[in-house]
This record gives structure tokens, sequence and C-alpha cells, in this order.
């Protein structure tokens, strides 16, 4: 199969969940064509049949905001067009799925037809996406993509809730690809952080208001209160400034390491006894499924689909938003003994497993074909 993937690069969890899905296909012999404004942080190492389309938009003095969707439909005509691409599969809404629309609707005219499969990601819908001047394009969008997946219950929930969506949304959960988290000794810095033998939080993020970073920072300093510990955040964002001086407020600057962005988090997941995600929404939360995979329990927020990744009481423990003393009560409950601990990180682990690649990227290769199949036959009548 000739795939088209449109996606954002950043370090935003659509994006890195677009690009290993890319990956995987291409490892199976598939080819995959990724197209976006720069290159995917996550892509690595090009394979032979891996390839990367780059859309520039040109600047103009008339443009205040430079027409990004209609070059990026001009672009997947072009890609469709020279590399006979067979589907496009777009990943976050705004504004892939109507670029898609665009493109096959211009590729109709020229003859060719070409299905396209928007994945809803989670802030396209629960949060920018609800924006009614967003709305009305994305209802489009979504109601005339051929297939449309979510990637988690909830997120299918809430599309149906707040878009005038009448389409079948099919639920595929993120994976992870187990071998990237294998620990590798040679990148073990523990001691560089947590030179006593503290316990090691981490919170990996954007750093956007949806994150709850001050929740962090303040379940830190009642964790560390009781326990010696050290905090390490990982990425960058609008909240960074604010979470500094939340640190230095509570006085716990010491024991915490702003590390910024970070293109392989498990390097810091590998040295980590517990992940903290205590966001006011989350669609799924794939940092927290990438700790579990390196054996990270994790403590979230109940919003949203957390509660299909982080099973209670398994692979941590979920509390509802802003309950910080709550939070740091489980914290302690699992930090405070080895044995316990241990017996979370296995269990983060083998929760982490249920989203192997292995399992979810079939589901996407049957949905591809299914697309294919109800496409080709719509041809032929
Ligand atoms: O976390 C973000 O704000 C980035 C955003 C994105 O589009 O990359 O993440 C969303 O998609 C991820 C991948 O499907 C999900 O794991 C995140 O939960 C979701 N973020 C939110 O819902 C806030």
């Amino acid at each position: 199969m000739k795939i088209g993937i449109v996606l954002y690069p950043t370090f935003g969890g659509s994006g890195v969940v677009a690009t290993e899905l890319g990956k995987a296909l291409s490892e199976r012999g598939h080819q995959v064509h990724f197209i976006t404004y720069s290159q995917p942080v996550r892509l690595g190492s090009f394979t032979s049949n891996l390839f990367y389309h780059e859309v520039i938009v040109s600047e103009y003095p008339l443009f205040e905001y430079p027409p990004y969707e209609t070059v990026l439909a001009g672009k997947l005509v072009s890609v469709v067009k020279n590399e006979g691409l067979d589907l496009l599969h777009v990943h976050y809404a705004i504004p892939h799925a109507s670029a898609a629309y665009m493109a096959q609707r211009i590729l109709e005219s020229q003859g060719i037809k070409i299905p396209f499969i928007t994945t809803l990601h989670g802030t396209d819908i629960t949060l920018v996406g609800r924006d009614p001047s967003f709305e009305p394009a994305i209802t489009f969008a979504i109601n005339n993509s051929d297939a449309v997946t979510a990637v988690s219950q909830s997120l299918k929930k809430d599309t149906y809730a707040h878009f005038g969506v009448t389409r079948e949304i099919e639920v595929i959960a993120n994976f992870i690809c187990p071998e990237h988290y294998l620990p590798k000794p040679e990148k073990d810095f523990r001691a560089a952080y947590a030179p006593n033998g503290e316990r090691i939080i981490t919170h990996i993020s954007n750093f956007r208001p949806v994150k709850r970073v001050g929740d962090v920072v303040r379940v830190f300093k009642k964790i560390s209160d009781k326990i010696p510990a050290k905090l390490l955040l990982v990425g960058d964002g609008p909240e960074r400034y604010r979470s500094e001086l939340l640190c230095r407020e509570l006085g716990t600057c010491e024991d915490t390491f702003f590390i910024g962005k970070l293109k392989k988090p498990e390097e810091v997941l590998n040295i980590s006894d517990l992940f903290l995600l205590p966001s006011e929404s989350e669609s799924f939360g794939l940092a927290a499924l990438e700790a579990m995979a390196c054996g990270v329990p994790v403590i979230s927020s109940d919003r949203g689909g957390l509660p299909e990744v982080n099973e209670h009481g398994f692979s941590g423990f979920l509390s509802p938003v802003g309950d910080v003393d709550g939070m740091a009560d489980y914290a302690v409950s699992m930090l405070e003994q080895d044995a316990v601990l241990n017996r979370f990180k296995e269990q983060a682990r083998s929760r982490a497993d249920v989203f192997s690649i292995k399992k979810v990227l079939p589901l996407y290769t049957a949905l591809y074909d299914r697309v294919l199949d109800k496409h080709r036959k719509a041809v032929e009548e």
C-alpha cells in the first residue's frame, strides 16, 4: 500500500503517534509518505520506503496569516498524483481533515479518486475544536472523511457530544513500540540527578495550561516533605516560567530539574520511579503510556481517556483534577517501600503491553483495507 500521512511534526502526542505508525507500516513493507511543514521529531533514520514531503508556505506581505491549509491541499494533490498514493491518513482534524477533503475534491475533478481517513487526537475536539469558529469546518470534514478514528472511547463520546457528527467513529487506541522503551544501561544517569538514592518523579508535557504543571510542582512538594525525592520536568511551553516561580515559592528548586524538550523521553523515563499527569483534560495521555512502557507507574487525573490507559490501583492511581493532597498520598503510598514500588513498576509495564503496536497496527491496516475495498467498489459502480 502507498499511504500519505499528514501530521504535526512536533513533540505533541498526535505527531508522535502518526510518526510511529508510519515507521511501523514502512517496516512491514508499505510505502509511507509523511506530509507536513517540518521533519517529524521522532522520525529518526530513513528506510527505503519512507519519504518526507515538506509543505512550504511562501511569504507575501499581503498574508498576515500564511494560508497553510491551501498549500497543504495543493501538496496533497501533487504527492497523490506523483507518487500514486492509495490513501491519505490525516492526524488531528484541524486543518488536516479539511485540507484532505479539498485535495480529494480537486483530484476527483482530474479523474483521480482517493479516500482519506481522519484520526481525532484530542485538543482538535476538546479544546481548540470547540471554538465556534472552527466547528462548522471540523464537523463537515469529519462527516465527509471516508473513515474516522478516535484515540479513546472518551474522545469518541466528546466528538458526538460537541459536534454535529452523524457518521461512525471507530476507536483505535494509541500505541507504543515496547522495544523502544527497554532500559539501556549505558544511558543510566540516575546518580547524576539522585546521588543519594532519592526517588525520581517525572512529568513530561508541552507545559500548556491544560497540563496543570503547577499541580505537579505542588504534589512534588508534598511528596518531598515525606520522602527524599527529585523532580524532573521534561518539555517546554507557556507555563514553564510560572512553574519555575512556583518552585522558588515552595522552596523545591534544589530538588527540581527543568530539562527542556527531549527527542527520546525514554532516557529520562528509564531512570524514573513515578510519572505525574494531573491534566485538566487528556483524550488519551500518550506520555503516561510511554512512562508505563518504561515500567514507571502513573498518578494522573481521572479525566477524558486517562482511565482507559492508567488502571487505578494497578498501573498507578487516578485522582480528581486538582486533588493535590490525594495525588501526593497515592504517591507516598507507592514510593515508601521498595516492594510496593517494584510491584507497581511491573504492573505498569504489563498494562502498557495492552497498547503494544503489535496489537494496534492490525486494527489500522484492517481499516485501510476496508476503506480501500469500499472505495474500489464505489469507483467500479
Ligand atoms: O497533549 C497535547 O496537548 C498535544 C496533543 C496533540 O495533538 O499532540 O495531544 C493530544 O493527542 C495525544 C495523542 O493522541 C493524546 O495522547 C493527548 O491526550 C491529547 N491531548 C489532550 O487531550 C490534552
